[in-house]
């Protein structure tokens, strides 16, 4: 019994030997492709814009990556449906995290019910194709290829069979994250996210199902550029989340098939970028370039609270075609960092200088009112020039999913009341308008009541609404009830 604590030191000793010999052993090989592996584990796959766990310090093993391929119906933006084609169910396809000296056995099933064959590029591979060759599989098939992980970086993967442009054009791409030794250092937020362009028969909003043009994508004319697949997916329900004080890091891939990504977030400073998805770090970046068939790491903590929107600063496309996500941070404010409002003034160059934003009350009235219908429609087209066409644009066509249309709007015909406090107050919140939701802000217009009467009557009297003529009476009284 006396020897025991004598053969614990022992045998702690040998450990430490035995534990220190292996660490100098990592450090001894010359290149990443003598690593071993040590035993075999299923990756974990995940749908965005969702990650698998970290690497950690895990060692590197022989990963098991079963990633199958489905084409199946989805909706790319409100009442638009496309038939998408995906790795894993979901656009961009499944997330897969590895790490440096991994050996992947890499199984891709092709469903029994898809149309088509099709094959993976990955471009952690090193060898023909990044695998394409080799996996190349007809519906009801399984394909399995092996290769050593040598490089960490984030990666894209993409089919590749022909047309190829047209494969990626249905959502076929998605990433792989290569870790290095030990791990990416720890954050409180990990996200993917994925810009894709699409190109549809019909034009941005046309309902029913869109099949894929072929002759946009050869023009790169893309009807929709997306975050995720669809339009909408990372806002409402699908925002991302994080709270003050956290590191928030962003896995962001670059799809295409045709256009380059200007990946930036309306508020924030990027505290690190990988560039390109490698080892150069840049720091204090506002705005990232992602190529397409490329990809960036993104990481920045976040200090106030907020939404905080992620766009494609290519600006049309994020308010024009989808490319718009929102990260909404909880937490404290901090005024040092950000004030919020402080004040809202009037500013007049030539004027008596600073002056107070006036109330509805207190805009003038015309010295010349409108005597007649016709020129109630002449001064309301003018007032509509010069105010709302900005949002509701020059035949009242509205803007999908940012501006309701006037034209033909049963909203506006349902209810005049409604649309004069609209004007003279503002709207925001839920609406629908011809079957569509928005929901955002207008602000009240700084019209005068008599402005208001004409302006409406001009739109009621326009693009086949229904031909109320709004008078000053009209406004005066919704006013006098508020
Ligand atoms: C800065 C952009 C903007 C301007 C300028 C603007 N609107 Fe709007 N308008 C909106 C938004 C956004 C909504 C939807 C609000 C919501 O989602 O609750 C809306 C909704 C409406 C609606 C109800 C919905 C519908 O389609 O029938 C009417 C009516 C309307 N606006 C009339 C006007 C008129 C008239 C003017 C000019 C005097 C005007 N707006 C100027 C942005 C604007
Ligand atoms: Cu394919």
């Amino acid at each position: 019994m006396k020897s025991l604590p004598f053969l614990k030191t022992i045998s702690l000793l040998s450990l430490l030997l035995m534990f220190s010999c292996f660490k100098e052993k990592k450090t001894e090989y010359a290149s990443t492709e003598e690593i071993p592996v040590n035993r075999e584990m299923i990756a974990e796959l995940t749908a965005p814009p969702h990650v698998p766990a970290p690497v950690g310090k895990r060692k590197a093993k022989k990963l098991i990556v079963k990633m199958e391929i489905l084409e199946a119906e989805g909706e790319i933006s409100n009442g638009v449906r496309y038939v998408y084609w995906t790795f894993g169910g979901s656009v961009p396809g499944s997330f897969i995290r590895a790490r440096v000296g991994d050996e992947i056995e890499f199984h891709l099933q092709n469903h029994p019910d898809n149309k088509l064959p099709h094959n993976i590029d990955l471009h952690a591979v090193n060898g023909p194709g990044g695998g394409a060759e080799s996996s190349f599989v007809a519906p009801g098939h399984e394909k399995v290829f092996s290769f050593k992980v040598l490089a960490p970086g984030l990666f894209v993967y993409h089919c590749a069979t022909a047309p190829v442009g047209m494969h990626i054009a249905n959502g076929m791409y998605g990433l792989i994250l290569i870790e290095p030794e030990g791990g990416l250092p720890p954050v409180d937020k990990e996200y993917y996210v994925m810009q894709g362009d699409f190109y549809t028969a019909g034009p941005n909003g046309e309902r029913g199902l869109q099949a894929f043009d072929m002759q946009k994508a050869v023009d790169e004319k893309a009807d929709y550029v997306v975050f995720n697949g669809s339009v909408g997916a990372l806002t409402g329900d699908g925002a991302l989340t994080a709270k003050v004080g956290e590191t928030v890091r962003l896995f962001v891939g670059n799809g295409g098939p045709g256009l380059v990504s200007s990946f930036h977030v309306i508020g924030e400073i990027f505290d690190k970028v990988h560039v390109e998805g490698g080892e150069l770090v840049n720091s204090n970046v506002q705005t990232t370039l992602i190529p397409a068939g490329g990809a960036a790491m993104v990481e920045f903590k976040v200090d106030v609270p907020g939404s905080y929107v992620l766009v494609d600063h290519s600006i049309f496309r994020a308010f024009n075609k989808g490319a718009l996500g929102l990260l909404n941070v909880t937490g404290e404010e901090n005024e040092k960092i950000y004030s919020g409002e402080q004040m809202d003034n009037i500013y007049l160059p030539e004027g008596p200088g600073i002056q107070k934003m006036p109330t509805t009350d207190e805009i003038k009235e015309s010295d010349v009112p409108a005597k007649s219908f016709d020129e109630q429609m002449k001064f309301g087209k003018q007032i509509y020039g010069q105010t709302c066409i900005a949002c509701h644009q020059a035949e009242g066509q509205g803007i999908a999913n940012a501006f309701p249309p006037l034209a033909n709007s049963d909203y506006l015909n349902a209810d005049v009341d409604r649309a004069i406090e609209a004007v003279l107050y503002g709207l925001s919140g839920e609406i629908t308008v011809n079957g569509n939701k928005y929901n955002s802000i207008m602000t009240a217009q700084m019209i005068s009541q008599e402005e208001v009467a004409n302006v409406l009557t001009y739109v009621y009297n326009s693009w086949g609404n229904n031909k109320t003529v709004v008078t000053t009476e009209m406004v005066k009284k919704v006013k006098s009830k508020k």
